[in-house]
């Protein structure tokens, strides 16, 4: 027995939670074909022709029968949806008669989302040049402004800046060139509202065009952005973005390349669209007709949509996806956040027991799956992604990152307090992934609420990860209880630095228990560019435990070839334990070989009550837990160099102020408490701090002139706290010399 085993509570759970079991009755069946007709009954002779004919009688048929369960099988061919197709929570099953939607057995069910160019190519008068004419995307049109948003469908005439050609990514038209050796332009200096080349390099037809964009890396070389471009100078040398997606200084070493510019059509395999007369341009290879060629171009941004309403408190239960091959979904400019891309192929919004088996993602635009807002016990297992924009699985609350309190991607009271967890993500293959977002990964798990902060995560297992722009697996604030274990992840961090294999950043002590074990971690590489053309490989690790990550197991990996460390932990994290793993510069074997990646069983899942931190944070928004007197401010701190902004509230000296938290337990005990502020020099070197507990009133002095930089937690002591008697933590400003700050409070039980 593996020595990681002894300390852990094993429990077998079955993989997927998809394996329901079936009634004693068989399920009901309808059918989907290409040669079906909505006119039919749905039975295997009869079969419909769409999806939505056979939700309409998945729908009847549940009214007639709620306990029987209900497949729904789709014959061979290829689909060219005219819309994403949304299940609401009316589509869900229940435990016993779950709703199964999949490929007919041994038969190849393609799932696009994208349009085929059909109309008659002819060739330019260059005689290398093919165009086409699309009537309906003439005159499309976009507000810059705004981020691009899909209904159903697009929302006015056709737009896309992906063709497939013979299932193959063609080049949007671009310079420099793809195939140049140094295939970038680099920023001589910039800001987040233009970036500056040298002399003569700008040209005007950049600023012509009504849908060119600019790739660029910019400061900090950890993601890329895609901006619009809004003008240019060509005396200056500058190109200016529009509004959206100015995360980071364009700044000097920049790189980036631009696209969609006709004049920039020149190389074999690059295409062109111009919307203002509705025509396609393909610049063609050596023997190459597009007439006897497979091009197909995104339409939809999602082909599936499961959407339960967060604020009705309402979910999509119990359906499941099987069998399918999704392809050519589109991704859309003017992302909120850097780290964060919405793009999915299939989104999961506040869903329950719903999951993706034996499913293919190749050629779309984002992530193959997208699980947003208050979704729990869905799976995303045996699946395949190749050549995505983004990753593989996206997980997000209501707020983006958290890095910057703005950033919300639906607000709402309810939202604000849910976000994804209890997912089975395993036996994945994801492969030559994050083309179009760097910031991706296989598994990218975003910030959650606070509040969340010490419940149950995820469970990553038997993945296998390759050729990745960014991190194998990512975890951000607020996340913990994450197991993460037999999963194969190398040749990460190709095109981005400072990330890892599995990269976990909770920017909280706090978070729930944590375990990476018995993982394969190898070839993280790390990639800057550098303006003579030079890749530098830097800042890549295997096991990156970043910004205070706490609460870990870090076990029987087995890890090499790193563009940094092996292991890397940051930032005062807590409560580590980082033990009996193999690391080495150069090649070393795996200790588990049969169980590594997809082919593995062994599941060793931790107890998921083991996956918990008991205790609580308080911020001081929680009007229900916190009490204020005197007068108090709202104010805000920039961090990291506008990496994160954060609110909080403090008080003057002058006029006599306090604030209390009450600090609630379930479980009586002894509780580390904290607090959370970000020191400042105007702050108070003498403030008070009265911890009432189960066994009495202590005051503390306090210091806010100092404390955690980051605004991590900082101890104020350990008390025993009752959970049928009130505690209390109280901040007062009595004689105090600056500011007193409340920002937040917390409180974990020690072991
Ligand atoms: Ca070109």
């Amino acid at each position: 027995m593996h020595s990681s085993r002894i300390y852990l509570l094993i429990i077998s759970i079955q993989i997927c939670i998809s394996c329901f079991k079936v009634g004693a009755t068989e399920s009901l069946k309808f059918y989907i074909s290409t040669n079906g007709n909505d006119l039919n009954d749905g039975t295997i002779n009869q079969p419909f022709a769409s999806f939505e004919a056979a939700q309409n009688a998945v729908r009847e048929a549940k009214k007639q029968d709620i306990n029987r369960s209900i497949e729904v099988i789709v014959r061979k061919g290829e689909y060219f949806l005219q819309q994403t197709i949304e299940f609401k929570p009316e589509d869900s099953g229940t435990k016993d008669a779950p709703i199964t939607w999949r490929a007919a057995e041994n038969e190849s069910v393609i799932l696009s989302g994208g349009r085929q160019i059909v109309g008659k190519w002819k060739k330019d008068a260059d005689g290398k040049t093919w165009f086409v004419n699309l009537p309906t995307t003439k005159g499309w049109k976009r507000d810059i402004s705004k981020p691009e948003i899909y209904q159903q469908k697009p929302v006015g005439a056709w737009n896309f800046r992906q063709l497939y050609v013979n299932e193959k990514s063609a080049i949007r038209a671009r310079f420099p060139n793809r195939n140049e050796q140094n295939p970038f332009l680099y920023s001589l200096d910039g800001n987040k509202e233009y970036v500056k080349l040298s002399a003569g390099q700008v040209k005007a037809s950049w600023g012509a065009e009504t849908d060119a964009q600019i790739n660029i890396v910019p400061q900090w070389h950890f993601f890329n952005q895609w901006n619009d471009v809004a003008k240019v100078d060509v005396n200056e040398s500058t190109i200016t973005i529009g509004p959206l997606e100015r995360n980071a200084l364009m700044d000097k070493g920049s790189w980036f390349w631009i696209e969609g510019v006709k004049s920039e059509l020149d190389q074999p395999g690059e295409w062109y669209l111009d919307t203002k007369i509705g025509r396609l341009y393909y610049m063609s290879q050596p023997g190459e007709n597009p007439n006897r060629m497979s091009m197909i171009a995104p339409y939809l941004n999602r082909i599936f949509y499961l959407k339960g309403d967060v604020e009705k408190g309402t979910h999509v239960e119990f359906v499941s996806f099987k069998g399918f091959e999704f392809r050519h979904s589109t991704y859309t400019l003017g992302q909120i956040e850097a780290r964060v891309h919405t793009d999915g192929a299939v989104m999961f919004e506040n869903t329950e027991n719903c999951s993706i088996e034996n499913c293919t993602f190749e050629n779309i635009g984002g992530y193959a799956l997208w699980l947003h807002l208050d979704s729990k016990n869905n799976s995303f297992c045996y699946n395949t992604v190749l050549n995505s924009g983004g990753g593989g699985v996206l997980l997000t609350g209501s707020r983006l990152s958290y890095m910057d309190d703005s950033k919300i991607y639906t607000p709402g009271e309810a939202a604000d307090k849910v976000a994804p967890y209890l997912t089975e993500i395993s036996h994945n293959t994801v492969k030559h992934c994050g083309k179009i977002r760097y910031y991706g990964g296989g598994v990218h798990i975003d910030s959650r609420p606070a509040a969340m902060a010490m419940l149950p995560g995820n469970h990553i297992a038997h993945n296998h990860f390759q050729d990745l722009s960014r991190n194998g697996v990512f975890t951000f604030r607020n996340q913990g209880g994450n197991v993460v274990e037999y999963n194969e992840i190398h040749d990460c961090m190709q095109t981005t630095i400072d990330g890892a294999a599995i990269h976990f950043a909770s920017m909280n002590r706090f978070n729930a228990p944590n375990y990476i074990l018995n993982n394969y971690l190898y070839d993280m590489w790390g990639y800057k560019q550098n303006a003579e053309g030079k890749p530098e490989r830097m800042l890549a690790n295997g096991i990156f435990l970043d910004w205070a990550t706490s609460n870990t197991t870090v076990k029987n990996n087995v890890i090499y070839n790193s563009g940094e460390k092996e292991i890397k932990n940051i930032m005062g994290n807590w409560n580590l334990e980082i033990d009996s793993n193999q690391l080495s510069k150069t090649r070393i074997e795996p200790l588990f070989t049969n169980e590594l990646g997809p082919k593995g069983s062994a599941l060793n899942f931790k107890n998921v009550e083991n996956l918990r931190t008991k205790g609580r944070v308080i911020l001081s928004t929680d009007k229900e837990l916190v009490q204020y007197s005197g007068e108090w401010t709202k104010t805000s701190e920039t961090g990291m160099w506008g990496l994160f902004v954060a609110n909080y509230f403090h008080a003057a000296p002058e006029k006599s102020a306090h604030c209390t938290y009450q600090l609630p337990v379930d479980e009586s005990g002894v509780y580390k408490v904290c607090l959370f502020y970000f020191p400042n020099d105007k702050n108070a070197s003498n403030a008070k701090i009265v911890v009432k507990h189960a066994k009495g009133e202590d005051t503390v002095n306090w210091n806010f002139k100092k404390g955690d930089k980051y605004g991590f937690a900082v101890v104020v002591g350990e008390y025993y706290l009752d959970k049928d008697k009130s505690s209390t933590l109280t901040i007062t400003n009595t004689d105090a010399n600056g500011f007193i700050v409340a920002d937040g409070v917390g409180f974990i039980k020690q072991k």
